[in-house]
């Protein structure tokens, strides 16, 4: 019996996807490259957690693509980058037009763009898919963002709308995105957002513990309140697990972590594709920062010898390099909720804003109401308030900005007193809430009619002739002065970066 689809990669993405896979009903053909001699990954497998069960081991790419029925359907679940190439490379001796390559890994949008090309070419079709949940979505249901050869979409629906999550009524968590690297694109963001959420959620945790003066189990109580109102989502849920948990010696764990944060880049490839689609993605670009930041362990050990003076309130104000030492008792922790939401409402505001940009850019046709949709269930971002995007773009799929929404405005406008308060504490007691503050920035910036940028312009004209347009004309008219005097009237040629 030959397999439905042939899977590469036997790790922890790749073995819980095939072992889902299988659990569907659909027989699947397992390849992972082994090390001459050893008793491979594959056996190990086959005689392992997919012992008796619908899956065919192979130990090459030639017998791999030989085992799966035609039109080939080939998944890899490998490290991105250089690896997927050398695959690419290796499966196509073996394979024939009309045959389908999935790349299920984290790859960058750009490879995928490039890689749907080259393959397209060959009559190959390429989808590059963002699979999110971990292994445990990865096992039982993850949210599955696939783009790439819409041709594909026929040969490849059933098995990823298969494995995918499902919301209550019955609808997978897994739909055609686009074109080209569409799939990874979103999938991109998705991790951009789930970095924001993440700062957020250990800003809100700084506040609690460092102001608020909660202990772990006191603050798994507030983050469980949290999760039964309209923050409930996975990553709220989770970090009231993870207050709560004990090491071997009864302490909290959570005190036992260094404050180092890891990431895998795909925040910092989010932030990049924004300054290239000239878009303000400020909170994800700060909650990047701010893991940078965090990394910088023995220049935070000096700074925080050098800088962490005692309050002192002289003459009714607070010193420079204050650190409050006492909590403040009256902070509302309803207000650190507020803020946290409040900021959140942005960062979605601002991830979907890049999808918009970047969908115009390339050309893919975005449905975003869908694509918050799809990450309802399985993903790491899941959570209740994601519906509230989907209305929000089923009332009007061209919504330039979710701020412009009825429900945020109210939701906005309800927390930002909340929300100024908390960015005021953090500012006057030294506790660092780049995210929360980020938010607000972008937010008054953005409501702000007369901004300051008449200034930026006046002195680029100033020192670069570089031209400005006035209010007292139309958009589009350009005009230089000569402020010295000495100046000429050559301008600068316009272009813009
Ligand atoms: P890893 O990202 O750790 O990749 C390990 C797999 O890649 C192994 O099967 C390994 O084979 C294979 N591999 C490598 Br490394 N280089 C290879 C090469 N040159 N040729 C063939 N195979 C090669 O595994 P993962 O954590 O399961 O993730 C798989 C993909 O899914 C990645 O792109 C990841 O970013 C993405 N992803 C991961 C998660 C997660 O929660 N872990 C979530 C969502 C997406 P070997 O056994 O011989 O070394």
């Amino acid at each position: 019996m030959k397999a439905n689809i042939g899977l590469i990669g036997l790790a922890v993405m790749g073995e819980n996807l095939a072992l889902n896979m299988e659990s569907k009903g659909f027989t699947v053909a397992v390849y992972n490259r082994s090390v001459p001699g050893e008793e491979g990954v594959v056996d190990r497998f086959i005689n392992g957690r997919g012992k008796s069960k619908r899956f065919i081991g192979t130990h090459s790419i030639e017998q791999l693509v030989d085992s799966v029925k035609s039109p080939h359907i080939i998944m890899m679940m490998v490290k991105a980058g250089r690896p997927v190439d050398e695959l690419i490379s290796q499966l196509l001796p073996f394979l024939s037009s009309g045959d389908v390559i999935i790349d299920g890994g984290n790859s960058d949008f750009h490879d995928t763009e490039r890689r749907v090309k080259e393959l397209e070419k060959k009559g190959i079709y390429f989808v590059g898919t963002g699979i999110s949940g971990g292994e445990e979505g990865a096992l039982h249901g993850p949210s599955v963002m696939p783009g790439g050869s819409v041709e594909a979409w026929p040969l490849v629906k059933d098995i990823l709308q298969g494995i995918s999550a499902k919301l209550d009524d019955g609808s997978p968590c897994c739909e055609w995105i686009g074109a080209g690297g569409a799939g990874h694109f979103v999938k991109m963001v998705h991790n951009g957002i789930e970095y924001g959420d993440m700062q957020l959620i250990s800003e809100a945790y700084s506040l609690l513990k460092k102001r608020k003066g909660l202990d772990n189990d006191a603050m798994a109580v507030v983050f469980d309140e949290w999760n039964g109102g309209e923050l409930d989502s996975f990553l709220i849920e989770i970090t009231a697990n993870i207050l709560r948990f004990r090491d071997e010696d009864g302490k909290p764990l959570l005190d036992k972590i260094l404050d180092v944060a890891g990431q895998k880049g795909t925040g910092k490839w989010s932030a990049i594709a924004a300054m290239d689609e000239n878009d303000p993605l400020t909170l994800i670009t700060e909650a990047v920062y701010a893991r940078l930041l965090s990394a910088l362990y023995p220049e935070r050990i000096k700074a925080a010898s050098l800088y962490s003076g005692k309050l002192k309130v002289e003459s009714g104000k607070l010193s420079d390099n204050a650190q409050l030492s006492t909590f403040n008792f009256q902070l509302s922790i309803e207000d650190v909720r507020q803020a946290l939401y409040a900021a959140k409402l942005i960062s979605y505001a601002q991830g979907f804003s890049l999808l918009r940009h970047a969908s115009e850019h390339y050309g893919w046709d975005l449905d975003y109401g869908t694509i918050a949709r799809i990450w309802r269930k399985g993903c790491i971002i899941r959570s209740v308030f994601l519906q509230k995007i989907t209305e929000a773009y089923r009332k009007d799929p061209d919504l330039e900005n979710l701020l412009f929404d009825d429900f945020f405005h109210t939701k906005i406008q309800e927390a930002l007193p909340a929300w100024r308060r908390i960015v005021a504490e953090g500012a006057l007691s030294g506790v660092a809430l780049p995210a929360m503050s980020s938010a607000l920035n972008y937010f008054d910036g953005l409501r702000t009619l007369y901004s300051a940028a008449n200034m930026i312009q006046a002195q680029r004209d100033y020192f670069g002739a570089h031209t400005y347009e006035r209010t007292d004309r139309e958009r589009g008219h350009f005009f230089h002065t000569n402020w010295t005097g000495e100046g000429g009237n050559t301008v600068s040629g316009t272009y813009s970066v």
